[in-house]
């Protein structure tokens, strides 16, 4: 069996259960393999420590039977390469949000350079038929880069974020580039149809690749195979959680402290992608047009902090306070608080019974990939008596969970009006919709995201070994 190097901006340690279903599925094929995991050690170097871009020290740790190798970042790389390209520029465009992007042209120079020094430091450990999976938008050129350094190895990408209809994305500088770079792969996959379906406009139209059907195009010398591959989470994992201590106290105590009340909760990174400020207006209405919510309904929104060096992040961050303080100052009683706000990390043993006892999820992201929190929320009911996901129409997971309260975040009305028609919800739809939405949750799990992607690049015809790349 061949050994598999996964390559991501960030690693997790595998053996830790607080590192996430997506750590523990790639460790669970990693460990099958004996395999390496490759990507930034979340240090950077200063210059007066010396600190040089486009240098960087290695680190190696073996977790069981998986090495975890990583590279410091110098300050200059990590301004560049991780704020500059990947999160003020990437981020922000494949997200539909060309406002928020941030074209500085000495960007893309750091962008490039990171992925030739991951590229000069992983291809020397790589043997000749390993299997090569590289991870998100980071990482782009990645493959271009190894094939520039002579690895004719299998080599899969796989996109977290949406990828944009042609003429969001022709907005980059650079864009070209980016594309043509994603020919060096054997795989490339995204999130969902749509996705997919803007990667062929964009290869057909700007890039002239010819269709030689079954998901593969030709184009700069190269065939790459592209699909949807949309991500799931370990269902089972998710159940142990559930029942496990932790998980039951959280459950108890929650049930406990709002036995009055009809909770109703939102887990997310603080990121403008996912709608926070959106969601908050439509509570808000939900709030002003029912007065039978008033001293019930009440929204637990967890905003687990992230990015803050990207300023963006920190407009939100106050658009978001204010709101939760005006919604609270308006409808607050002396014993009930309408919102309940937090700008931190919950523990992961903590989400299951969290989720279990709110009768709504508010899952109302602008645009997002995939969105795993939708998911876990189903994941983690009681089949007797489940609650209900009111999911943003512009979320990946949209297309697979149609029997979601699919809501569009910029209606706020409309989100009210849902968001009152979920609380509101009979048991007997509540289960039906459960049910169907478990079915495709449980099949489409982590598991089937692994090995379909694995099996798809294992199975990709291989035509191309020893084709001279165009050199970026
Ligand atoms: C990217 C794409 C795609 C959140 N707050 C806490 C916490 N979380 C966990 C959730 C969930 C994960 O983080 C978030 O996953 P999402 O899918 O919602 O979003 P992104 O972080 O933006 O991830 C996304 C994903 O990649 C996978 O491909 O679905 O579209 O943007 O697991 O539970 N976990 C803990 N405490 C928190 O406060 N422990």
């Amino acid at each position: 069996m061949s050994r598999l190097v996964v390559v991501s901006n960030r690693l997790a340690d595998p053996r830790k259960t607080a590192a996430g279903g997506l750590a523990v599925a790639l460790a669970e094929v990693l460990s099958n393999t004996g395999g390496l995991w490759f990507g930034w050690s979340g240090k950077i170097v200063e210059a007066a420590d010396g600190g040089v871009a486009g240098e960087g020290a290695m680190h190696t740790q073996q977790a069981g039977p998986v090495k975890l190798v990583t590279v410091d970042l110098s300050r200059e790389d990590h301004n560049s390469f991780y704020l500059g390209y990947s999160n003020g520029v990437l981020w922000p465009v494949f997200h539909y949000r060309l406002d928020l992007a941030d074209f500085d042209a000495g960007y893309i120079a750091g962008y490039r350079r990171v992925n030739q020094l991951f590229a000069r430091k992983l291809a020397p450990m790589l043997r000749e038929d390993d299997i090569i999976w590289i991870h998100d938008y980071h990482l782009i050129p990645l493959a271009a880069e190894l094939r520039a350094l002579g690895c004719n190895q299998r080599i899969g990408f796989f996109l977290h974020i949406p990828l944009p209809p042609p003429l969001i994305l022709a907005a980059i500088p650079g864009h070209d580039w980016l594309i043509r770079a994603l020919f060096a792969y054997d795989v490339v996959g995204f999130q969902s149809k749509s996705d997919h379906s803007h990667f062929c406009e964009y290869v057909q139209t700007e890039a002239h690749a010819q269709n030689l059907g079954e998901g593969r195009w030709r184009a700069f010398n190269r065939t790459v195979q592209a699909g949807a591959f949309p991500i799931g989470i370990d269902v089972d994992e998710f159940n142990t959680l559930t029942e496990a201590p932790e998980g039951r106290e959280m459950y108890e105590r929650m049930k406990r402290e709002y036995s009055r009340r009809k909770l109703l909760v939102g887990v997310d990174r603080l990121d403008y992608s996912k709608g926070l400020p959106q969601r908050m207006r439509a509570f808000r209405e939900l709030l002003a047009r029912n007065p039978e919510t008033h001293n019930s309904a009440t929204l637990i929104q967890i905003a687990s902090p992230s990015r803050e060096d990207v300023s963006a992040y920190s407009d939100i961050l106050h658009e978001l306070e204010s709101l939760c303080g005006s919604i609270n100052g308006n409808f607050g009683e002396l014993d009930w608080m309408p919102v309940r706000y937090m700008h931190r990390t919950v523990a992961r043993a903590r989400l299951p019974g969290l989720y279990r006892a709110s009768s709504v999820a508010l899952v109302t992201p602008l645009r997002d990939g995939m969105n795993l929190v939708a998911k876990e929320f189903i994941a983690s009911q009681n089949p007797e008596n489940p609650g209900v996901l009111v999911l943003s129409r512009f979320a990946g997971a949209a297309e697979q969970l149609p029997e979601a309260l699919l809501v569009n975040p910029y209606d706020t009305e409309g989100t009210a009006s849902s968001i009152n028609m979920a609380l509101q919800m009979p048991l007997e739809e509540r289960r039906e919709r459960y049910e169907a939405l478990m079915k495709t949750i449980r099949r489409y799990d982590v598991h089937w995201w692994c090995d379909t992607f694995l099996d798809t690049l294992a199975k990709a015809k291989a035509e191309e070994t020893g084709t001279p790349w165009l050199r970026l």
